[in-house]
């Protein structure tokens, strides 16, 4: 295909922008882009597709969602609408439990249907690659399931899914009080397991008061690396418990969330090369006063994300443009930050150098937008111009 006539976002140096630009496509590959003007003739025969002037990206990715569970969280909202916090309500029982507790009750073709709507959300607003974390099984065979239901949407959508174990995202209530041996009962198994199934692209945990420490990670995260596994973080979120620095240590692609990050979790993430993963939607639901430090990741050069944290407790938002938004007015990013954040940046926290720019040799998932300049998808709040998708060579 020769996509023609398009204001081309390529992402390679900031925007990367080039006008009145051409991308050929081979296969589910991007052969060449360029001005129209520079059109080799090998390419011209190619069948056309005119993009008539419109913006193009490349697809964007979501690096971090919790796209597959079953139930919802509708009456926690109005709990803390009436004054619970998410901790409170995480310390009764309910929060990421009691998901866990719907979740085990589901079968594998049941959670995948509740979870196909979801992603259609999330190709709806731009992405082409989303990654999706286990973690409310929290047995062996539950975080197996899981993870089987998060491989099986690329079976039934046109998208690239990423798994990320996350067993050690919440400790069950036959654990309680006895964090280090669920890690070494439950949550090193299941990563054997899911390693020896081919289910697992990366390591991830949750590092909280409320969840694990990093004394209590430190095992998980030596069997990551024995497998070959990349690890990464939810770190920070509620309080400063040095998981950042502790995920840097491990060579960790990201850390996530990152509000209550110190000034030693930067130059750790920075001197290790972390991505640094933020998730307006959590911030926003829970009310969180505290941003991320981004001015002082920007000056440190560290790499900044932005993903949805799709998920029913403290995200239940399935649309990267918002992301994006809440990114810029929330925390200060400047829209070309939060596009590098859903393309360049989102690939290299999850560990992949084969997308988030337009170059040849990459994989051809585009979108072509009813925008003329890139700050337009974090400009509007809640509505994506998406005109049509291109998912690995093909329109879709
Ligand atoms: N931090 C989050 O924001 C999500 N997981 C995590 O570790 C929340 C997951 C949930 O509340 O269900
Ligand atoms: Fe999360």
């Amino acid at each position: 295909m020769l996509l023609t006539h398009a204001t081309l976002a390529t992402m390679t140096d900031g925007y990367g922008m080039i006008p009145d630009a051409a991308v050929a496509l081979e296969g589910d590959r991007i052969a060449w882009a360029g001005p129209m003007a520079d059109l080799p003739a090998a390419y011209r025969a190619l069948p056309e597709h005119n993009a008539e002037g419109r913006l193009v990206t490349p697809g964007l990715i979501d690096c971090h969602t919790h796209a597959v569970f079953a139930g919802h969280r509708a009456v926690e909202f109005e709990l803390r609408l009436k004054g619970a916090s998410y901790e409170e309500i995480a310390r009764a029982g309910g929060g990421i439990l009691s998901t866990v507790t719907a979740t085990r009750a589901a079968s594998e073709d049941q959670l995948l249907a509740k979870a196909l709507p979801r992603v259609d959300q999330l190709i709806a607003s731009g992405a082409t690659t989303i990654e999706v974390k286990s973690g409310y099984g929290l047995t062996v065979e539950d975080e197996l399931k899981l993870l089987r239901a998060a491989r099986g949407i690329a079976r039934h959508l046109p998208v690239s899914v990423k798994t990320t174990h996350l067993a050690a995202h919440a400790i069950p209530p036959d654990y309680s009080g006895r964090a280090p041996a669920y890690i070494a009962e439950v949550a090193i198994p299941s990563l054997h397991a899911a390693h020896a199934q081919g289910l697992v692209d990366a390591v991830d945990a949750f590092c909280e008061t409320i969840a694990f420490s990093p004394d209590d990670l430190a095992p998980l995260f030596a069997e990551a690396r024995a497998l070959g596994l990349p690890v990464k973080l939810h770190a920070e979120q509620l309080t400063d418990l040095g998981g950042a620095a502790f995920a840097a240590r491990h060579g960790a692609i990201s850390a996530d969330h990152l509000e209550y990050l110190s000034p030693e979790g930067i130059t750790a993430m920075a001197r290790s090369g972390t991505v640094a993963v933020i998730l307006p939607g959590a911030f926003y639901t829970l009310r969180e006063s505290q941003v991320p430090p981004v001015a002082a990741l920007r000056a440190a050069g560290v790499a900044m994300a932005v993903a949805t944290d799709l998920n029913p407790g403290s995200s239940p938002m399935a649309s990267l443009t918002l992301a994006m938004n809440m990114a810029c007015t929330l925390f200060r990013l400047t829209p070309e930050e939060a596009l590098l954040g859903t393309t360049v940046h989102a690939a290299k926290a999850l560990g992949l150098t084969d997308r988030g720019r337009i170059a040849p040799g990459l994989r051809a998932d585009l979108c072509i937008w009813d925008a003329d300049h890139p700050a337009e998808l974090a400009y509007r709040i809640g509505a994506t111009p998406l005109h049509t998708r291109i998912f690995g060579g093909r329109l879709a």
